[in-house]
């Protein structure tokens, strides 16, 4: 996968010394691994070298290829093998890849907890993550609408700890007995398998009507949190409420979340639609990419506690994992940070084999009552059963790398040979007695316990609509936009009138003028008269994507096509790669075609990375165009080119342009307003950012320009930074793709 990153790119990053990091889990796996070395030979499984690679043993002569023989082992062996190649993809979550990485605690949370993975500040600990969407097959896009897995396994010198989460603070249901329900309700529909890793329709809808308690998460996943732009510009949440007791004894019921330095950042929707044809693995490129630069992403790791004697203080039910502890209440106190900075060698054996667990915790972290939780709990143990067969923590990328010893023998492809007469305790010999506190053994908090036995949840659980509008009235207005487009998106595509006019009355639930937008759109009708639950009008911090811009601007791992012809000015195309590489970013040389592209001086040519056809501007963060007459005017008569540009601008993205390209990029564009000032001349706005008459004769000089005199590269560079140019969307300008 390195052909997708410049070369330049990754020795800038090499220059900086950044590279992967030793970890006992990374030496731990190296035991498994091995290299392809030229003095290999080919062999079968049971190691005895073969001939050749291509052909089954037969009964054949010159003139006549006779039937194949049964006999022959290495044959069968290549073909049944390969029949069996594939297990169960997971149920949900099928979609996904991931990066190992480490974990550090930056301030000891001891007042919380007396796991050291938490309160020891000198430890490092390995850690693997695995990316994911929910509802599609393996084989599906990644820019879908859909929640993103987020699962993290913290390979702690105590045993596995696994945090199992998603990118979207809460849940479809309240009770774990409801999640066939809403999965089977999301997946494509059971008489013809339709749509695939869509939650727009009939079936989806038709149940988050009925299913009341859902409506605070599917406003979120209308929301732009449901088509991140990367992995690595997500929030992480836990989800479920878990605990945490400290060296005192004292507990606190706690979340977890995951805050990205690089900001949380969304596509816009018609550029996921259209990625989920033109680059289906879109999100693990990116990652991949990113990581392969060494520019390694990042978060912070937070929780939220509230001490025990709390938990009836809020009012709603802090184990209801359909509600939020909003930050003003229960503020997030960052403590940690996770960086991921090594791909995978091997897909298979790496991610698709590695199984996270719920109810892998490690003494000092615990459960609650939360019942959700307690139901994940059940099942991802199970679940791993069945895909990965009960022996499935023996795999490499599962395995702790502390001892793990215990009398489990057995099952399929179990290969741990444990020496010794005994499998069972007590036993003559007390080999393997059980752990005790002191030495290091998980203990249940005393949780002391009352009640009846029946069907029920607490009185709290009860709300479904409180937290939705909270949820709505947090978003910027922008976001709210964006909220409102989705549903008009999903309802289209439910044709039964029951599903889409039942779910426009529920929005009236949340906002009458979220349900009046809609409804224009889709048909149904909002009601009349006040809503029976009118919007409380509160709102929470910590809500609102753009509340996250990301710690500092920075334009490392963002794409930026620089599109050229020949005739190019060589000395603006040559400063703007050369600041972007320096910046970390991705500059991608788009060509009419792949042949090199001559500069307007014929001094130099540069081969494309890709062509205007092959690439889209989908794939990218930015456009650059240098000037050079006969490169604007071979692009403007480029329809593709335009098409470019213009879509670029319709996505929101930010365009630099010099010289001749200016009025190539004001062109393409087509509304007279943008990119020209009062006078006529071009001029930067709404994200265009242009340089017209200043013609640097060097490259030094070209520098100098862009950096000071004129701003041109930081104004350019900035606004890559903050990812979309929102204003341009405020003034209707987007509507040009
Ligand atoms: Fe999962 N979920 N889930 N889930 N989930 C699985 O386990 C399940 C829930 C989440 O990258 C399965 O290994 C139940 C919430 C992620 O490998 C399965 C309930 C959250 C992943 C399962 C939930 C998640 C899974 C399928 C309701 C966010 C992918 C394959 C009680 C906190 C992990 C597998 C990976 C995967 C069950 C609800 C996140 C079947 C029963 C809430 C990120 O065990």
């Amino acid at each position: 996968m390195s052909g997708l990153v410049p070369e330049t790119v990754q020795k800038v990053a090499r220059a900086a010394g950044l590279g992967p990091r030793e970890s006992d889990k990374l030496n731990d796996l190296a035991r498994e691994t091995k290299d392809m070395k030229p003095e290999d030979r080919l062999t079968t499984d049971y190691g005895v070298k073969q001939p050749t690679h291509d052909d089954w043993l037969k009964v054949a002569s010159k003139e006549h290829t006779g039937p194949l023989l049964l006999e022959d082992p290495y044959g069968r062996e290549k073909i049944m093998r390969f029949d069996h190649e594939r297990i169960p993809e997971r149920v949900v979550h099928a979609r996904g890849a991931g990066a190992f990485g480490r974990f550090r605690v930056l301030e000891s949370a001891s007042d919380l907890t007396f796991a050291p993975v938490l309160t020891d500040t000198s430890r490092e600990t390995p850690v693997f993550v695995r990316f994911s969407t929910v509802l599609g097959s393996r084989g599906s896009a990644d820019t879908v609408r859909d929640v993103r897995g987020f699962a993290t396994k913290f390979y702690t010198a105590e045993g596995n700890w696994d945090i199992v989460g998603n990118d979207i603070p809460v849940f479809f249901i309240q009770d774990p007995i409801k999640f066939p329900d809403v999965i089977h309700a999301g997946k494509p529909e059971p008489h013809n398998e339709v749509p695939q890793a869509q939650s727009a329709h009939n079936n989806f809808w038709d149940f988050q009507y009925n299913h009341t308690e859902a409506t605070h998460m599917f406003l979120w996943t209308m929301s732009d949190r449901a088509i991140p732009r990367s992995w690595r510009m997500m929030q992480g949440f836990g989800v479920n409420t878990f605990t945490l007791t400290n060296a005192k004894g004292e507990r606190h019921f706690v979340k977890f979340t995951w805050t990205p330095e690089l900001g949380v950042h969304s596509l816009v929707w018609d550029e996921a639609l259209k990625l989920g044809g033109q680059d289906p693995d879109f999100h693990r490129k990116d990652l991949w990419e990113a990581i392969a630069n060494g520019v390694y992403p990042k978060w912070k790791f937070g929780i939220q506690a509230i001490p025990e004697a709390d938990e009836h203080k809020f009012d709603f039910d802090i184990l209801d994992a359909t509600k939020i502890w909003p930050e003003d209440l229960v503020p997030t106190r960052y403590i940690g940070e996770m960086v991921l900075d090594r791909n995978p060698d091997e897909f298979f054996t790496q991610v698709e084999q590695i199984a996270f667990c719920t109810s892998h915790v490690v003494p000092g972290i615990g459960f609650s009552d939360d019942p959700l939780l307690q139901g994940r709990n059940f099942s991802y143990f199970d679940t791993q059963i069945s895909r990965l067969g009960v022996n499935f923590q023996e795999l490499p990328i599962n395995r702790p790398v502390c001892p793990v010893m215990n009398f489990n023998r057995d099952g399929a492809l179990r290969h741990t040979i444990t020496r010794g007469t005994v499998n069972y305790w007590p036993n003559r010999y007390g080999v393997c007695p059980a752990a005790s506190q002191s030495e290091g053994a998980y203990l249940e908090y005393a949780q002391k316990l009352a009640g009846i036995k029946a069907r029920a949840r607490s009185a709290k659980f009860q709300d479904h609509f409180s937290q939705a509008q909270l949820f709505y009235n947090s978003l910027s207005p922008v976001e709210k936009q964006h909220v409102i487009n989705a549903f008009a998106f999903e309802l289209d595509h439910c044709e039964d009138p029951v599903v889409y006019s039942r779910m426009v009355e529920r929005l009236a639930d949340i906002d009458l003028d979220l349900c009046r937008a809609v409804a224009a759109m889709v048909g149904g009708d909002p009601p009349g008269k006040a809503p029976a639950r009118p919007n409380h009008g509160r709102r929470a911090p910590a809500i609102s994507q753009l509340e996250f811009p990301g710690a500092e601007p920075t334009i490392a791992s963002r794409r930026v096509a620089i599109l050229i012809a020949d005739g190019y000015d060589k000395v603006a195309y040559d400063a703007a790669y050369a600041a972007l590489t320096a910046a970390l970013a991705v500059p991608l040389v788009i060509g009419p075609n792949r042949r090199r592209v001559t500069a307007a001086d014929g001094s130099t040519s540069v081969q494309p990375h890709h062509h205007l056809e092959g690439f889209r501007s989908t794939m990218v963060d930015a456009i650059f165009v240098p000037g050079g007459a006969r490169s604007a005017e071979a692009l403007a008569k480029n329809g593709r080119a335009l098409h470019w540009i213009r879509e670029a601008f319709g996505h929101l993205k930010v365009i630099g342009a010099t010289g001749e390209a200016v009025d190539l990029v004001r062109k393409a564009i087509g509304v007279p307003s943008v990119g020209v000032s009062e006078a006529g001349e071009a001029k930067e706005s709404y994200g265009v950012v242009t340089l017209k008459d200043v013609k640097p004769e060097s490259f030094k000089e070209a520098v100098e320009i862009a950096k000071g005199a004129t701003g041109f590269m930081e104004k350019f560079f900035y606004g890559i930074a903050g990812h979309r140019c929102w204003e341009r969307e405020l003034a209707g300008l987007n509507t040009l793709v």
